[in-house]
């Protein structure tokens, strides 16, 4: 190992694979442009070539891939949600996640961990019972466990009765999950690229040129590019790059924030979430634990990290997990969530022609990175929506026909 590193290291005749070929300029016209290279955009251009032969795409990203949300979350990947329309939309996402390594010839760490949503309280016990019966009535395999349970299953967990709020059960969900979160970003934009989406970073989406309410061109920092069809997948700037289209989201941005400790040995294998103390935590495979908690109080588009959040998650996390007592923070970060009121994303059609949006993802689109991709590849290919699309609708804000998930966010915003 030794030898082949200065060999090859020394070696300027000796090339590494480029792993994601780069674009250089941008073409005046192409078919699709995706503004947002995040996972979402970048994996709607992977199965835009990959399912529908489309590959004359330019994804523009105004920074670096997986630089927004993508690559500051806490990676955590489950279907245990709370509508029948939920539940089947994540889980999807979830069995395109297990093969996903092998798909995309690039290891993604995709680890199957177990998932625990804590109930202090009876009416958090209710709602465990109802989300189970849900989510096993559409195959997804999430069961109510006890304290008994809990105290076998998850023996560093503290269950004495002498805290603020002793826990009484959980919700269990087996096929819980994480994922290393910038390597799902690379693993698409590799793939992408090699079926022949360009890929631009560095490149800002500034205007967008609609015209008799259809989008005919994009106004970038590198000049203006003409196209088919555009797909907006910008996450926490999503307002931001609609109102630039011509036209408003029923979305509020709101700093969420995490943080990780020092790396230790494995000790804690399922993910820990507790809504009632609002938080959350996972260990990663390189030994992190990995924690975060409610969004701030007040919208903002800030990332800014602050003693007030570490200050009341540590507090909550202290009495779930004691010994965490003895581990240091490592690193505090925050990213840009796109608050819907009814805790579900917005995909699919807007009132401009041709242009279509990939947003509202709040919290809890890391784990829907694949089957947004897929599905909004095949909205844009075919002109149609897919029925799983279809409850996602923008126009469910206007028919009052709501997907209410915030009972099964992470934890309480
Ligand atoms: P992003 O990764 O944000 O990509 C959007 C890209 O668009 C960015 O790279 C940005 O630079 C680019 N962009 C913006 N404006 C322009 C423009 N004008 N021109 C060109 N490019 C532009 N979800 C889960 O499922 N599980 C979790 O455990 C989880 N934890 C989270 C923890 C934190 C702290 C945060 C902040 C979020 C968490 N989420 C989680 C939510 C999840 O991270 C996001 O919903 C998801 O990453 C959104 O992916 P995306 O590709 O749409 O957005
Ligand atoms: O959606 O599971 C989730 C999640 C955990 C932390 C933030 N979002």
């Amino acid at each position: 190992m030794v030898f082949g590193l200065l060999k090859y290291g020394l070696n300027p005749r000796f090339h590494p694979k480029e792993f994601i070929k780069e674009s250089r300029d941008l073409k005046p016209s192409y078919d699709v442009v995706i503004i947002g290279g995040g996972g979402h955009g970048l994996a709607a251009a992977y199965y835009l070539a990959r399912d529908w032969g489309i590959t004359n795409v330019a994804v523009l990203e105004k920074s670096w891939l997986g630089g927004g949300n993508t690559g500051r979350n806490t990676a955590i990947i489950r279907s245990n949600y709370l509508t029948p329309e939920g539940v089947e939309f994540y889980d999807e996402s979830v069995q395109l996640y297990k093969n996903l390594s092998q798909e995309l010839d690039y290891n993604i760490l995709y680890s199957e961990r177990g998932h625990f949503t804590l109930a202090h309280t009876d009416s958090a016990i209710r709602t465990s019972r109802w989300r189970a019966e849900v989510n096993k009535h559409l195959g997804v395999n999430s069961e109510v466990v006890y304290r008994d349970d809990l105290a076998q299953m998850v023996p560093l967990l503290n269950l004495s009765e002498d805290v603020r709020y002793p826990v009484l059960g959980a919700l269990y969900h087996p096929p819980g999950a994480i994922a290393r979160h910038d390597a799902v970003a690379w693993g698409y934009a590799g793939r992408a690229a090699e079926l022949g989406a360009e890929i631009h970073q560095n490149t800002e989406v500034i205007g967008i040129n609609v015209e008799n309410d259809k989008v005919i061109s994009l106004e970038t920092n590198k000049g203006t590019v003409t196209c088919g069809k555009v797909l907006q997948a910008v996450a926490g700037q999503s307002s931001e790059v609609s109102r630039l289209a011509g036209f408003d989201l029923p979305i509020r941005t709101i700093p969420l924030q995490a943080c990780v400790s020092l790396p230790v040995k494995p000790i804690l294998d399922p993910i820990i979430v507790s809504g009632s103390l609002h938080v959350y935590i996972s260990q990663s495979d390189r030994g992190e634990f990995v924690m975060g908690g409610s969004t701030d109080p007040y919208p903002r588009y800030q990332t800014s990290s602050s003693l007030d959040f570490m200050e009341g998650l540590m507090g909550h996390i202290l009495e779930l997990l004691p010994f965490m007592g003895e581990l240091p923070v490592l690193r505090q970060w925050a990213g840009l969530a796109d608050m819907t009121p009814d805790f579900s994303p917005v995909m699919g059609e807007t009132p401009v022609q041709n242009y279509y949006i990939d947003a509202g993802w709040g919290t809890w689109g890391f784990k829907a990175t694949c089957v947004s991709g897929k599905r909004m590849a095949e909205t844009l290919a075919t002109g149609v929506t897919p029925k799983i699309l279809e409850p996602f609708a923008l126009d469910r804000f206007r028919t009052f026909d709501l997907v209410g998930e915030k009972g099964a966010a992470s934890v309480g915003h």
